[in-house]
């Protein structure tokens, strides 16, 4: 099915490329909108100034190549995409582009901007060779209501073009706090971007979760307990579906966790306790070293500025409980940060329909051109957008998600939370759309589908409901009966993110501390 709407959706901008042969305006929003079809999935990262997105980004791709705290990278849009070598690219506004040499100091990708500023840029493209970049194209995205009015104005020139479906197709928003202007940007994606289907491609990160806890061991339990609290709370609950606590910073660290800090680690977990507890009551103690007082021990300083002192303490306690090399403490770390939750919920929300959200781009693109180029030839056009996006049933679920929440159907609140679990609101596997454990057993499933099935057969018959909510309910009963059909032997699980295994060093040569691409 996947294949068969990604076909109807690439002949359908073919029908529109000849049908404005003549307008190169149109022609190039067309031919963007064609290769965007067969584009990895495009997921952006969003959210208030220094809420963690470039370092959560790092985190996610297992090397620091996105710049983060000051400077003028953090002010552009930038995107990542997957190329064999590295290489960075200024788009400018007009459509101009030039190359900027890629050189890594400390380990950090830098771009040198040269005489250009933030201002001239429109936006960074940067090639990597991360296998995780095969599977999704990350884009970050300058802090939203910063200092400057016009960094904020990019970010969302980006994300809410005036008169153009959005650009990304799914958001991975960081928060720290509730503030009333993620609550209205979060209003403002939800509503706003055609082609962007509202909560559904959104997940809520609750980020730097470690400082939750004040860099306390149990950091992630306070921080678990909060993102419930954002999760129920009556301003969130109708634009959000998930959230998920991470610690950004831990994870990055821990992605590209080298040997030199294990043994840095091991030596501090092999102290008696009060002895560690004692050296990590304040920063300056933990860095001071003892064998030359007034000055500093780098390992250590390296150590709490790559790992906090939540991250220090859990290192510690993982070395002590056994985990005894560099791997599994990379893993158990990354594991613990919270990452691995949220690759999951990226995998099973985004990646698992990444074909038809991007299909649903496509749509709106083609329906925008034949808005704002108003031609001959374009009502065959539309009435095929329309059957698709009818008998594609996938994309009619998309639709649904959209404005289950802006306009609720007739029916009792919680069947509406039903109602969007069904739709694949919250993941798209079986499981995921009964709310059942992800190894509930197939007689389950099956009782839990039939018995879905009967409800919404149900509703959808109802003699007094209007036709939006008949059309509704007809959708999650088609949905209902998906789930029967493919909850019988052999159904595929939802995919999972490839992260790449560790930091491609490719194309990279060694000068001191720096190192360029050849
Ligand atoms: N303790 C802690 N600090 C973090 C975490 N994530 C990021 N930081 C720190 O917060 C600061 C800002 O991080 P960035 O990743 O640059 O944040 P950003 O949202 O990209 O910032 P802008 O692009 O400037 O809006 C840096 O000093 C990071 O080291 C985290 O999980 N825990
Ligand atoms: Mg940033």
């Amino acid at each position: 099915m996947t294949g068969v709407t990604t076909d109807a959706v690439r002949d359908l901008i073919d029908r529109a490329l000849e049908v404005y042969r003549d307008d190169p305006a149109a022609l190039a929003v067309l031919d963007a909108c064609y290769a965007r079809v067969s584009d990895p999935l495009r997921v952006a990262m969003v959210g208030m100034v220094k809420a963690g997105k470039s370092t959560l980004l790092n985190a996610i791709l297992g090397e620091e190549i996105a710049a983060t705290d000051a400077g003028e990278c953090t002010r552009i849009v930038t995107w990542y995409r997957y190329g064999d070598t590295p290489r960075v690219v200024i788009r400018r506004p007009d459509g101009a582009s030039k190359e900027l040499p890629v050189v890594r100091v400390k380990g950090r990708l830098t771009f040198d901007l040269g005489d250009e500023t933030a201002d001239d840029v429109g936006r960074l493209e940067v090639e990597w060779p991360s296998s995780t970049l095969r599977d999704i194209t990350l884009i970050d995205t300058p802090g939203v209501a910063s200092l400057s009015a016009a960094v904020s104005e990019r970010s969302l020139g980006f994300l809410l073009p005036e008169g153009a479906p959005s650009e990304t197709d799914a958001v991975i928003y960081l928060m720290r706090h509730l503030h009333d202007a993620d609550i209205s940007l979060l209003q403002s994606l939800h509503e706003g971007a055609a082609g962007l289907a509202g909560a559904t491609n959104s997940v809520v990160v609750l980020s730097r979760a470690d400082e939750a806890g004040s860099g306390r061991i149990d950091a992630m339990l306070s921080a678990s307990a909060i993102a419930d609290r954002f999760r129920h709370d009556e301003s969130l609950a109708d634009l959000v579906s998930a959230v998920v606590p991470v610690a950004g910073l831990l994870a990055q660290s821990a992605r590209s966790l080298r040997q030199s800090d294990f043994t840095a680690l091991a030596k501090l977990a092999a102290l008696d306790r009060p002895q560690r507890e004692k050296l990590l009551v304040s920063a300056d103690r933990f860095v001071a070293d003892s064998a030359r007082p007034g000055s500093k021990d780098a390992a250590r300083a390296a150590l709490l500025e790559r790992f906090g002192t939540f991250g220090i303490r859990l290192a510690c306690s993982l070395i002590k409980g056994g985990v005894s090399d560099a791997t599994s403490l990379s893993r158990e770390l990354a594991r613990r940060s919270g990452l691995d939750e949220l690759l999951e919920l990226v995998a099973g929300r985004f990646q698992a329909r990444a074909a038809f959200l991007k299909a649903d781009a496509a749509l709106a693109s083609v329906e925008r051109v034949m808005k704002d180029h108003p031609h001959e030839g374009t009502v065959e056009l539309e009435a095929s957008i329309e059957r698709l996006r009818a008998t594609a049933h996938e994309l009619r679920e998309l639709t649904c998600l959209a404005t289950l929440r802006t306009s609720p159907p007739v029916v009792e609140p919680a069947l509406v939370d039903e109602a969007e679990r069904l739709l694949g609101g919250k993941g798209v596997s079986e499981a995921d759309r009964l709310g059942l454990g992800p190894d509930a057993p197939a007689s389950e499933v099956e009782a839990a589908a039939r018995a879905a099935l009967a409800t919404w057969r149900g509703l959808a018959g109802g003699a007094a409901a209007d036709r939006a909510t008949v059309a509704l309910c007809q959708a999650v009963v088609r949905s209902c009966e998906a789930i029967l059909a493919a909850s019988g032997p052999g159904v595929s699980a939802a995919p999972r993110l490839v992260l790449a295994p560790e930091p491609s060093r490719r194309g990279w040569q060694e000068t001191g501390h720096e190192r360029r691409a050849s």
